[in-house]
């Protein structure tokens, strides 16, 4: 995992080369090569190597996926959004760089992201325009647009239909990316309908367990720990696994899910020590699958 981390940053770094005018390239970078977990581009890569393609050919697009949510944080930490100061340990980006320019390098990683995938990718052209498909579907109003505004409008509202909308924001805000990353990686080793399937029910279950995890350490951890500021979801009135089913219910749900998920890389016989590792990290009993 570490080799594919240290991959993903030199190539970060490398695809965004800073010209004038310098601030905008500044802080494109500043958000996109802090030290996150880069969990979406590995699972690119870490799927692209499941279904046997080589993982050289997946870089543009899992540096690209990587920047398109460093985007989505950008944009999630402004002040007329979650309104953060920390993010990755550090200032937000609108902290460092002002609002307007933050806006802008959002924008510049969104759009900037697709042409790396055209421009840097050598595949096949019909995989591209999947590829990018896939990008422009998850990245718009059917994806993460969707669900950051279901987000934004279930906060401090009572609402009948809570655990649908909850599923809902869970899916399209953070399942979506995870799906985004094991499906774009998929398709360039060349899997076919049934495999892209799997890897995607798998996604989705992993994507919204990871998100229950986050909205556990909002409620239970630290800034040390997460480099962001804890207990925001609480204040904001965040419609959140939390929120809506108590600490222990979330807890019970995401063990649900991480079990779930080993059981589809088991039936799959998919080994991946990669995904193994997320898993347990996740996890609220990790060693009983070490
Ligand atoms: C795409 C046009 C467009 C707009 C974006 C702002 C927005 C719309 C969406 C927000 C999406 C968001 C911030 C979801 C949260 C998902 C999540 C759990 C993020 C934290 O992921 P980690 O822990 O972060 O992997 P690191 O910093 O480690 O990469």
């Amino acid at each position: 995992m570490n080799s594919y981390i240290e991959l993903i940053n030199k190539k970060l770094d490398e695809f965004i080369p800073v010209q004038y005018p310098e601030s905008i390239f500044k802080s494109m970078k500043y958000t996109a090569l802090l030290p996150g977990k880069r969990l979406r581009p590995v699972m690119c890569l870490e799927s692209c190597r499941i279904f046997g393609g080589n993982i050289e050919d997946a870089i543009p697009t899992a540096c690209a996926i990587e920047m398109l949510h460093a985007q989505s944080l950008i944009h999630d930490d402004l002040p007329c959004m979650d309104n953060d100061d920390f993010r990755r340990g550090k200032l937000t980006n609108h902290k460092v760089f002002g609002e307007a320019t933050a806006v802008l390098a959002g924008d510049a990683l969104l759009t900037f992201a697709p042409q790396l995938i055209i421009e840097k990718s050598n595949l096949p052209a019909r995989t591209t325009l999947r590829i990018v498909e896939e990008y422009c579907k998850a990245a718009g109003a059917y994806g993460l647009v969707a669900g950051q505004i279901a987000d934004i409008l279930s906060e401090g509202s009572e609402n009948p239909e809570a655990p649908a909308v909850l599923e809902f924001i869970q899916t399209n805000k953070t399942a979506v990316l995870f799906k985004l990353a094991l499906r774009t990686g998929a398709v360039i080793a060349g899997a076919d309908e049934a495999q892209l399937a799997v890897i995607t029910g798998f996604g989705q279950k992993f994507g919204i367990a990871f998100q229950i995890a986050d909205d556990i350490l909002d409620e239970t951890s630290t800034f040390a720990r997460t480099g962001k500021t804890s207990g925001k979801d609480k204040d904001a009135q965040k419609l959140t696994a939390v929120s809506l089913y108590g600490l222990d219910g979330a807890k019970e749900k995401l063990t649900a899910l991480v079990s779930e998920c080993f059981t589809i890389l088991k039936q799959q016989n998919i080994q991946s020590e990669i995904f193994t590792r997320i898993l347990n990290k996740i996890s609220i009993e990790p060693s009983v699958r070490d």
